[in-house]
C-alpha cells in the first residue's frame, strides 16, 4: 500500500487489482498479520487474512467517501436500527470491488480454494428476520447509489439464536459469531460516548434566572463505536455502519477484589455489558423488557450523540434539519425523540419550541407491522424509571399535541383519549407508534396495501387530522446479494442477454420480456434453475446430511415461524395430499413429485411457533419414511435457516409460498426475492404480493384466498372454524390424520394443542382459506406440467419484477420523504 499526501491530508490508495498484487498482499496478512506462514496457516488463518486483504481494497474509498461527503456539506440519512441482518461479507465485498476473480486465481496460485474460505465465514445475524434484513439492503443501496448514509444500531455479541432440531423440535444455542475473528469490524475505543440511566429530575434557576427541568442521572455506561464498510457496488464509494457496543465506565472494583469478592467487583461491569450482549429473538411481537428499553435508548442516544459530535463546532442546530434525518426504523429507536428535545433544550438551552419545530423535521418514521400485539408499548412505571427525563418531556409533547387535537375537534373526550401518548389501560403506558407519528415529519408503511391499512385502521385518526403526513414507500431487497451474489449463474445468463446495467438499474430486466418466447433462452434459463438445485443439494448434504432430489419442483416456504403467516395451512396440504394417497384417493403417479422445503425460527417463547415446527419435522420424518408415497412428496426442513442459507435456497425454487392471511404481512420481502430468481408465487391478497401480481400478471402468479374486507367481515360476525371442518371432508380427512397420533407415534397426544386452536380459535382462519388453496395448488401442478408455460412465466417473474430493487425504494424515500441527494465525484 502507498501514501501520498492530498491537500494536507493523507491519502491511501488501494493496492494493485492484479494476482500477483493480490498474492502479495494477502501472503503478507497472513504473515504479519495473522503471523503464521502459509504452510501452517489454518483454514481460519487464511479466512481472516483474506478478508483483511480485502478490506484494504475498500479502505482508500472509504476514506475517499468520508472527505467528498464533508465537503459536500450534504445532508445524511441517519438509518436508525435496532436490526442489521447483514449476511456474509466476504462475496459482497468481492463483487463490490470486482475482484472475485483476481481473488480466485491468486489463492489457486498458492493452492488455496476460495469456495473453503467462504465457508469459514460466521454471518453477522443481528436481526430476526425481515425488518433487519430490509435494513442491510437499504445501506447497500444506499452506498450503491453515492447518498450520504450512516447505519447506527447495536453490536449485539450475541446475533439472533443458532436453531438446531432435537427430535424435531427446536433448540436454541447461542451465536458465537465472533468468537473466531471479526475481521470487518474497526473498533474505535477512543470515540467512546457515555450514556446516563436512571436517577431523577430536578429544577433549577439558570444563571438568565429561568426556572429549567434537568435530568440527575445515576448511572452510566459506555458505548463503544464499531464500523463496518457498506461497499457500494462497484461505485468507487463505500458508506459506514456504525454499531455500539456497551462496557462498563469502570472496569472493576479494585476495593472489593481485593477484599476477595470477585464476583462483586465485576457487577456493574458484567450489568453494562448486558445490555448489547443478545438480541431479542421476537419478531413482531415485543416483550417489553426492561433490558430491550435499555438497549434502545442506548443505541440511540449514542447514535444521535454521534452524530452531532461531528458537526462544526459553530454549527447552528437550528440548520439540524438541512443535514440530517433520523429515519426511525419501526419503534424500537422512538426514544430518540425525547432525546434530541433533551438535549437541544436542557443542554442546548434552545426554547422549547424552536426545539420542537427542529426535532419534528428530523425524524421519519418507517411503521412494518398491522398486529395489535406488536405496536410497541412501554409502562410509564419503566420508563419513568429508566429515563425520567425523557418521560417528562414525552408528558409535555403530549400535552401540547392533545391541546392541538382539541382545537381541531372540540368536545370530543373520546378522541382525545384514543390520540393520546399515554395510554391508560391495561396499565398506565406510552404508545411509542403515536410518539412517533407526532413527532415525525413522514409517516409510511411499507407496501401499498399495508400503507392504506395504516391509515384506516391502526392510526386512522392521525391520517384524519393529518392526511399529509401518511405516505407509503414499497419495501425492496438489494440485487447484488440476492441476484448477482446468490445467482450467478442466472446473472450471467441476463448479462448476456441485456448486458450487466441491470445490477444498478433492475427496471432494465424488462430488457428480458422478449425471451420467454424465445425457445433456446428457456432452455438455458431451465438449466440455470437445474445448476442451482444441483448447488443447493450439495449445500443440504454437507451441512445437514439432507438428501435433495433434484428432478422434482421445489416448494420453498422460508420465514419466520408466526401464526399469521401460516406454515400450518401448508402442513394441512402435505397432510392432505399424503392422506389422500394413503388411502388410495390419489394415484402419486398422477401429480408432479414435489419437494417441500421450510425454513423458519420460532421466537423461543412462543410456544404455538414451537409446536408447529414440531409438526412439520413430525410430518416429514412420516411422508418421507413411507413407500407409499413413492418420492411423490419429500419434506425437507434444514434448521437455522439464514440469510447465507437463504442465498442457495431462493435461486433453486420453482414455488415460493407466501400465504398469510389477507391484512396481516405488511409487506414481506423473500416474496420479491423469489420472483427475482424465477420462482412463481402461489399467494394471498397480502403485503406487497399484491403489487408483484399486478407486475407480473395474473397468468404468472397463483392468487387464492380470501382479501383483506371478506376478513374483517368473517371476524365482524364472528368466525367458527369447526363449521369449515364439518363442511369439508378433505379438511376433515387431514386434521383427523393429525389428531389420531399418525405423526407422533411415541406420543399421539402431542400435537393435540395445533389441532384444537385450529378447530376453536384458528385466529388466522387457516381453515376458512384451506380448499382456495388446495385449488390453487391444483392450478400449480397443471401449470408445473406444461414445462415450457412454466418457465415461460418464470422469467416473466424475473423480467417484471425490476421494480422491487431496494435502489427504487430508496429514491421513494428520497422524494417523499429525506429529500437528500447523491453526493458523486466532482
Ligand atoms: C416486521 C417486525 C418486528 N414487522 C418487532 N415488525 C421486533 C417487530 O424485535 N422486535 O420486537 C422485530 C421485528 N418485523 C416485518 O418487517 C414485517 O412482518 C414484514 O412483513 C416486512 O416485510 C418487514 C420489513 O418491512
Amino acid at each position: 500500500m502507498t501514501e501520498n499526501r492530498v491537500n494536507g491530508t493523507v491519502s491511501v490508495t488501494a493496492p494493485q487489482h492484479s494476482v500477483e498484487g493480490f498474492a502479495k498482499e494477502f501472503l503478507r496478512e497472513l504473515n504479519f498479520g495473522q503471523g503464521v506462514p502459509l504452510s501452517r496457516a489454518s483454514v481460519n488463518d487464511q479466512y481472516l487474512a483474506l478478508a483483511r486483504t480485502v478490506r484494504e481494497y475498500l479502505m482508500a474509498r472509504w476514506m475517499e467517501t468520508l472527505r467528498r461527503q464533508r465537503d459536500a456539506h450534504a445532508k445524511t440519512v441517519a438509518y436508525l436500527s435496532a436490526e442489521y441482518l447483514l449476511g456474509r461479507q466476504l462475496d459482497n465485498a468481492l463483487i463490490a470491488t470486482d475482484l472475485t476473480e483476481i481473488v480466485e486465481e491468486a489463492l489457486t496460485s498458492l493452492g488455496i480454494d476460495l469456495a473453503t474460505l467462504r465457508e469459514q465465514e460466521v454471518e453477522p445475524g443481528l436481526g430476526n428476520g425481515g425488518l433487519g434484513r430490509l435494513a442491510a439492503c437499504f445501506v447497500d443501496s444506499l452506498a450503491t447509489m453515492s447518498v450520504p448514509c450512516i447505519g447506527y444500531g447495536i453490536r449485539y455479541e450475541y446475533g439472533i439464536f443458532r436453531q438446531t432440531f432435537v427430535d424435531g423440535w427446536q433448540v436454541e444455542q447461542p451465536d458465537t459469531w465472533l468468537s473466531l475473528g471479526a475481521p470487518w469490524e474497526f473498533p474505535h475505543p477512543e470515540d467512546a460516548v457515555t450514556v446516563h440511566f436512571g436517577g431523577s429530575t430536578e429544577t433549577y434557576t439558570d444563571d438568565d434566572g429561568v426556572t429549567r427541568s434537568r435530568w440527575v442521572p445515576a448511572w452510566d455506561v459506555l458505548g463503544v463505536p464499531y464500523n463496518y464498510m457498506v461497499p457500494g457496488y462497484q461505485n468507487g464509494r463505500v458508506n459506514t455502519l456504525r454499531l455500539w457496543s456497551a462496557r462498563a465506565t469502570k472496569a472493576f472494583d479494585l476495593q472489593i477484589f481485593n477484599s476477595g469478592d470477585y464476583a462483586e467487583a465485576v457487577r456493574a461491569q458484567t450489568f453494562a455489558e448486558n445490555i448489547s450482549k443478545v438480541l431479542y429473538p421476537e419478531d413482531s411481537t415485543p416483550q417489553g423488557k426492561e433490558l430491550r428499553l435499555q438497549q434502545q435508548y442506548f443505541f440511540v442516544a449514542c447514535s444521535i450523540r454521534d452524530f452531532l459530535d461531528g458537526l462544526p463546532a459553530d454549527f447552528d442546530l437550528h440548520r439540524l434539519p438541512d443535514v440530517v434525518m433520523f429515519q426511525l426504523n419501526d419503534t424500537h429507536p422512538v426514544i430518540g425523540v425525547p432525546e434530541l428535545m433533551r438535549i437541544l433544550v436542557d443542554e442546548k438551552k434552545i426554547a422549547w419550541d424552536e426545539a420542537w419545530a427542529i426535532t419534528q423535521k428530523c425524524f421519519a418514521y418507517t411503521c412494518h407491522t398491522l398486529l395489535p400485539e406488536a405496536l410497541e408499548v412501554w409502562p410509564v412505571e419503566l420508563l419513568g424509571r429508566l429515563l425520567p427525563r425523557h418521560l417528562e418531556i414525552i408528558y409535555r409533547i403530549n400535552d401540547e399535541f392533545l391541546a392541538q387535537v382539541r382545537q381541531a375537534y372540540p368536545n370530543d373526550e373520546l378522541r382525545l383519549r384514543r390520540m393520546s401518548i399515554i395510554a391508560e389501560h391495561p396499565e398506565r403506558s406510552v404508545r411509542m407508534a403515536f410518539l412517533a407519528t407526532i413527532a415525525g415529519a413522514k409517516v409510511n408503511g411499507v407496501a401499498a396495501l399495508h400503507s392504506q391499512l395504516l391509515r384506516d385502521n391502526v392510526l386512522p385518526d392521525f391520517s384524519e387530522l393529518w392526511p399529509d403526513k401518511f405516505t407509503n414507500v414499497t419495501n425492496g431487497v438489494t440485487p447484488r446479494r440476492f441476484v448477482r451474489l446468490a445467482n450467478p449463474a442466472l446473472s450471467d445468463l441476463i448479462t448476456d442477454a441485456i448486458g450487466p446495467g441491470w445490477v444498478t438499474d433492475l427496471e432494465r430486466l424488462r430488457e428480458m420480456e422478449p425471451l420467454a418466447d424465445d425457445a433456446e433462452f428457456r432452455e438455458r434459463f431451465r438449466a440455470v434453475k437445474l445448476a442451482n438445485k444441483q448447488r443447493l443439494a450439495g449445500v443440504l448434504a454437507t451441512r445437514d446430511g439432507i438428501e435433495l432430489r433434484t428432478d422434482a419442483m421445489l416448494d420453498v416456504m422460508v420465514k419466520r415461524l408466526h401464526e399469521y403467516k401460516r406454515q400450518t395451512l401448508k402442513v394441512l396440504h402435505i397432510v392432505s395430499l399424503y392422506e389422500r394417497i394413503i388411502s388410495g384417493e390419489l394415484d402419486p403417479a398422477s401429480i408432479p413429485p414435489r419437494v417441500f422445503a421450510f425454513g423458519a425460527k420460532a421466537a423461543p417463547g412462543y410456544k404455538m411457533a414451537k409446536q408447529i415446527i414440531g409438526l412439520i419435522n413430525h410430518v416429514g420424518a412420516t411422508v418421507n419414511a413411507d413407500p407409499r408415497v413413492q418420492g411423490a412428496l419429500t419434506v425437507v426442513f434444514p434448521p437455522n435457516y439464514n440469510v447465507t442459507l437463504a442465498e442457495k435456497l431462493i435461486p433453486a425454487a420453482d414455488l415460493s409460498e407466501q400465504i398469510s392471511l389477507a391484512g396481516k404481512e405488511a409487506s414481506g420481502t423473500g416474496n420479491m426475492k423469489f420472483a427475482l430468481n424465477g420462482a412463481l408465487t402461489i399467494g394471498t391478497d397480502d403485503g406487497a404480493n399484491v403489487e408483484i401480481r399486478e407486475l407480473v400478471g395474473d397468468d404468472n402468479f397463483f392468487l387464492f384466498g380470501l382479501l383483506e374486507p371478506q376478513v374483517a367481515e368473517i371476524q365482524a360476525v364472528g368466525y367458527d372454524p369447526s363449521k369449515y371442518y364439518e363442511e369439508n371432508a378433505t379438511l376433515r380427512r387431514a386434521i383427523d390424520l393429525i389428531a389420531s397420533g399418525t405423526f407422533s407415534p411415541d406420543d399421539k397426544r402431542v400435537f393435540e394443542p395445533i389441532v384444537s386452536n385450529l378447530l376453536t380459535e384458528d385466529r388466522f382462519l387457516a381453515l376458512a382459506d384451506f380448499q382456495a388453496y388446495l385449488d390453487a395448488q391444483e392450478r400449480v401442478d397443471v401449470a408445473y406440467r406444461d414445462v415450457e408455460g412454466w418457465t415461460r412465466s418464470a422469467i416473466l417473474n424475473v423480467a417484471r419484477s425490476g421494480f422491487f430493487s431496494s435502489d427504487r425504494s430508496m429514491w421513494d424515500y428520497i422524494d417523499r420523504i429525506w429529500h437528500s441527494q447523491p453526493v458523486v465525484a466532482r
